[in-house]
Order: structure tokens, then sequence, then C-alpha cells
């Protein structure tokens, strides 16, 4: 069998027609039962699962067309007594086929995406509930504008690890990181932005079911990562707005703790930093 010959017309058939189904939308609305996403609570989070499946789809199946084809030239073309090397500068049809393709995929996945983009990239929500979050080793602090709805007022309400808002509602979160890059991920809502020192990134999203999920660290980040764990409790609009109120009750009740409260989980990651560093 020629170089030429491995790529007949039946090959070219069947790439053709595996590049057709990895093209066509409808064959990527369904995932495999063990390739199960969370479930998405946000606005959005159908459309990026959308995009994550058309994806997952084209470069799976390129995946396994490249891995058939390596192990049929290594069974092909093993080493066999008498058999001689031959030199071939290949096929310059096929080298502008592969680059062609990959790259008509590309501008067609950026096309299909970028609506997607800048909807939650690009147009932040202006009349969104305003939260920061500040990242550091190993722990999520966050600060609410609390009852009078500004910043830097007495009545701020600041929580450790636990993220409150309200559902149905954009949620525009100011991220910050106070030592190295942490990734503030939120997987149902399928939130996932890097919190870098010196940076202020907005990011926003929008619960559309009430409940309690986790926050992860999605960058390794020190030895502590891996329980840089925060919680979120999506609740009704009342439910917030109750517990906003009690906060900003406690932290005035407690003048003097305001600006350190009663931690959640205990921040014994900073100890291990501290060991770590010392
Ligand atoms: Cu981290």
């Amino acid at each position: 069998m020629t170089f030429r010959s491995l790529f007949s017309k039946r090959w070219r058939a069947a790439g053709l027609l595996i590049a057709a189904g990895a093209a066509f939308p409808a064959s990527a609305s369904a995932l495999p039962f063990w390739m199960k996403l969370p479930e998405g609570v946000s606005t959005y989070s159908g459309r990026i699962d959308g995009l994550f499946r058309l994806i997952l789809w084209i470069t799976g199946i390129i995946f396994i067309v490249v891995e058939l084809l390596l192990l049929a030239f290594l069974i092909r073309y093993r080493h066999r007594e008498g058999r001689r090397a031959r030199y071939t500068h290949g096929s310059n049809r096929l080298e502008v086929i592969w680059t062609i393709v990959p790259a008509v995929i590309c501008v067609v996945l950026a096309l299909l995406s970028r609506a997607t983009w800048a909807d939650i990239k690009q147009h932040i929500p202006r009349e969104g509930v305003q939260i920061e979050v500040t990242a550091e080793q190993f722990a999520w602090n966050v600060r609410y504008a609390g009852p009078d709805g500004k910043f830097d007022t007495a009545d701020d309400v600041q929580s450790l690890n636990q993220l409150h808002f309200p559902v149905g509602q954009p949620i525009v979160v100011t991220l910050r990181s106070k030592d190295v890059i942490h990734s503030f991920f939120l997987p149902e809502f399928r939130v996932k932005q890097d919190a870098v020192p010196g940076l202020s990134t907005r990011i926003w999203f929008e619960g559309t079911r009430t409940g309690h999920w986790e926050i992860a660290c999605a960058e390794l980040c020190g030895l502590g990562h891996y329980r840089m764990k925060g919680f979120v409790t999506v609740e009704t609009p009342e439910d917030f707005g109750k517990w906003l109120k009690d906060q900003a009750v406690q932290a005035a009740g407690t003048a003097p703790a305001a600006s350190a409260p009663a931690p959640a989980v205990p921040p014994a990651g900073t100890a291990v930093n501290q060991e770590a560093k010392s």
C-alpha cells in the first residue's frame, strides 16, 4: 500500500462523513451518559454547554481519527527484515487540506461563540447586584454594599467563604486577589474567572433557581489550594434582603469586630501558608 493509496477514495469519503457529522450542531446536542456536566443553574449555562459539547464532539472525533491513523501507520510501516527506508517528500495537497480544515473549523467556532462571549464577558448589566470578592491564600472574602446599596459606608457587610445572592437578578462580581493568582469557579453557574493581584475584574451571572452550591479555586495557588472552598446560597430576593439586614445588624452590634467577621470556616490556610514561607 502506498502513501497515496492510504488516502484512497474510501478514506476520503469516511473523513468527509465524519467531518460533516462533527460540523452538524444537532449531533452535538448530547453527551454520553458518563460525560454529564453538573446541573446548569445560570441564565447562560445552556449556551456555554452547547458550545462545550460542539467543541468536544469536533475535537473528540479528530482525536479518534488521528489515533487510529497513528496506529495504522505504526503497524503498516513497522520494521521488517530486508525492507529499506524510502525518501518521500509527502503530499502538498494533504498538507494544504489539513491546514485549511482546522483553520476553517476554528473560524466557524469563533463566529459561533462570538455572541455568547460578548454577552458574558463584555455586556455587564448596569442594574446588577454589586458584590466584591477578594481572594487570598486560602479563602474568599465577600463584601456587600449593605441595605443602602453603597460600598464604603457603615452598613457594608462582609463574609468569609459565604456568597449569598438573590435568584432571578443579575449579579456583578468585582474580583480581586490579595496575593497570588486564584480562579473563582462556580461550576454550576459556568463561571470561571482568574483573580489577579493588582487587577479588578468584573464578571456577571444570574441564578435561575434557589439552592446551595460551592465555590472552588481553579488555580493551583499554594499548599492550601485544595481546601480553598466557599459556599453559594441563592435565595429569593426577600430572603436575601433579610439576610443582608441581619448581617448588617450583627456587624453593627459587634462594631470592633466588624472588619474581621467570625469566619465560617477556620482560616487554617493562613497557618499553612506561613509554614510554607518559614
Ligand atoms: Cu486559590
